[in-house]
C-alpha cells in the first residue's frame, strides 16, 4: 500500500555514513545490544494525536497543515481514511507501536451512544490495520480535556454528572484498548487541577480522583484487561496547577489512595522541564521507587514556558534516559512514545518522516552510548566506591536498622569525636568522562 506517501519507501538502516535523510544512521532494529534487539530496547511508538490530528494551530494562528488524506471534515469516513494513512506511515517508518486518545481516532457525536458507535467503527479499521501491518497499540487513553463539558476538570470536576460522563468515557476507552490488545492505558489528567483556589475544594477533588482511578482498576479486572495502567505527571497547562504535577506528587497520591500496585508512571520529558526538573530526574525518581512504566519521548524549549512537544534530538538526554531505563531492566509493557509534533512551519507529510527518523536515531545513539558506558563500568565503579562506607562497619549496621542515635553517638565519640574525612565528588571529572562517550 503506497497511497499517501508515494515518494517514500520503507525507511532502512543505512549506517552513520549515509547521506540519505530518509534513512536511519543509527537505528538498526535487529542489532543486538546487551543481548537484546534495538527495537525491543526502544519500543518506539507514534502519537496519533500529534502526527495525525495536530494541524499546527497555536494561540496566535490557525492550522498550517492539511494533509492530502484529510478532507477537513469531522466525518467518520475521513477518520477511517486517516487511519489508513497513519498505518501506511507506521509501516514505512518501521515503528512497532502507536498510541491514541479515543477522540483522536473517531469523531465525537451529540450523545455518548452515537460517539461510541463512531469509535467502534474506527476501532474495526484499526484492528484490521494492526493485523495487516503487525503494528501494535502501546497504550490507549481518553481525551478528558478538549470538550467544553470538561471545563472544570473530569474526575475532579465540581459537577458530579461530568464525573459520571468521564467514567463512562474511560470505561469505553478501556474496552477498545483491550479489544485492540493494547499493552497499556494512560491517565493524563488534562484538566485535573485548578485555575483558582478561590473556587476549589482541593481535598474533595483529590478524593474524587482517587475514587475514579479505583473504579478504573475494578473495571479493568472485571473485563480482564491485562495491560498496564500509567499515570502521566504534568504540572500545569492548561490548568494553573495539575494534581499529578511531577513523579513525586504522583507517587504520594498513589500511596495515599492505595493505588501503587495498579499504576506506574508515564514520564514525559517536556513535562519534567515544566515541573522545574530534568527529564533524567523524573526517570531516576521513578526507577528509585520501582514505578517507571513508559516514556513520552519529546523535548521542551527551556526558553519557552509551555509544552512545546518537540522531537527529541539531544544526545545527552537520550543517553541519560537510556541509562535510567536500562538500570531499571528495560521496558516491560512501556516504550518510547513520540508525544511530539513537527513545527508549525513544517507542514508537509514528509516532515513527519524527518521528525521521527531524527527522534529514533537520537534514541538509538543514546542506547549505544549508554551500553558502552555500562560495559566500561566506570560510573558504576565510581558509585560503588563513593558509597563504600555503607558496605561494612557502621554503615552496614545503619542500613540493617540495628543501631540508633545512642549507638551512633558512642561510635563517633569512640572514634575521637570526628567523622572520617570526606572524599571529592569529582563532578567535573565525571562530566568529562560523559563527553568522551557522547560523540
Ligand atoms: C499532554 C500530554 C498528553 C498525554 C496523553 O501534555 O502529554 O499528550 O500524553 O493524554
Ligand atoms: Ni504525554
Ligand atoms: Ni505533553
Amino acid at each position: 500500500m503506497s497511497e499517501w506517501f508515494p515518494e517514500v519507501s520503507k525507511i532502512e538502516y543505512e549506517g552513520p555514513d549515509s547521506q540519505n535523510p530518509l534513512s536511519f544512521k543509527h537505528y538498526n532494529p535487529s542489532e543486538q545490544i546487551e543481548g537484546k534487539a534495538m527495537r525491543d530496547h526502544l519500543r518506539f511508538s507514534v502519537a496519533y494525536w500529534h502526527s495525525f490530528r495536530n494541524g499546527g494551530a497555536d494561540q496566535f494562528g490557525v492550522a498550517t497543515r492539511r494533509f492530502p488524506w484529510d478532507d477537513g471534515s469531522a466525518g467518520l469516513q475521513n477518520a477511517i481514511t486517516r487511519v489508513r494513512a497513519a498505518f501506511e506511515f507506521f509501516e514505512k517508518l518501521g515503528v512497532d507501536y502507536y498510541c491514541f486518545h479515543d477522540r483522536d481516532v473517531a469523531p465525537e457525536a451529540d450523545s455518548l451512544t452515537e460517539t461510541n458507535k463512531n469509535l467502534d467503527a474506527v476501532v474495526k479499521v484499526l484492528k484490521e490495520e494492526q493485523q495487516r501491518t503487525g503494528v501494535k497499540l502501546l497504550w490507549g487513553t481518553a481525551c478528558l480535556f478538549a470538550h467544553p463539558r470538561y471545563m472544570h476538570g473530569a474526575a475532579t470536576s465540581c459537577n458530579a454528572d461530568v464525573f459520571a460522563f468521564a467514567a463512562a468515557q474511560v470505561k469505553k476507552a478501556i474496552e477498545v484498548t483491550h479489544e485492540l490488545d493494547g499493552e497499556g492505558y494512560t491517565f493524563w489528567g488534562g484538566r485535573e487541577g485548578y485555575k483558582s483556589l478561590l473556587n476549589t475544594d482541593m481535598r474533595r477533588e483529590l478524593d474524587h480522583l482517587g475514587a475514579f482511578l479505583h473504579m478504573a482498576v475494578d473495571y479493568k479486572k472485571k473485563v480482564g484487561f491485562g495491560g498496564q495502567f500509567y499515570i502521566e505527571p504534568k504540572p500545569m497547562e492548561p490548568t494553573k496547577h495539575q494534581y499529578d504535577s511531577d513523579a513525586a506528587a504522583c507517587f504520594a497520591f498513589l500511596q495515599k489512595y492505595e493505588l501503587v500496585d495498579h499504576l506506574k508512571l508515564n514520564i514525559e520529558a517536556n513535562h519534567a522541564t515544566l515541573a522545574g526538573h530534568t527529564f533524567i530526574h523524573e526517570l531516576e525518581f521513578a526507577v528509585a521507587n520501582d514505578i517507571l512504566g513508559s516514556v513520552d519521548a519529546n523535548r521542551g524549549d527551556l526558553l519557552l514556558g509551555w509544552d512545546t512537544d518537540q522531537f527529541p534530538t539531544d544526545l545527552y538526554d537520550t543517553t541519560y534516559a537510556m541509562l535510567s531505563i536500562m538500570k531499571a531492566g528495560g521496558f516491560v509493557t512501556g516504550g518510547l512514545n513520540f508525544d511530539a509534533h513537527v513545527a508549525r512551519e513544517s507542514f508537509e507529510p514528509i516532515d513527519l518522516f524527518h521528525a521521527h527518523i531524527g527522534g529514533m536515531d537520537a534514541f538509538a545513539r543514546g542506547l549505544k552510548i549508554a551500553a558502552a558506558i555500562r560495559k566500561d563500568g566506570i560510573f558504576d565503579g565510581f558509585l560503588k566506591s563513593r558509597y563504600a562506607s555503607w558496605d561494612g562497619g557502621i554503615g552496614a549496621k545503619i542500613e540493617a536498622g540495628s543501631v540508633g542515635f545512642e549507638e551512633l553517638e558512642r561510635y563517633i565519640i569512640g572514634k575521637g569525636g570526628e567523622a572520617a574525612p570526606n572524599e571529592s565528588g569529582r563532578v567535573e571529572m565525571l562530566e568529562n568522562y560523559i563527553n568522551e562517550y557522547v560523540r
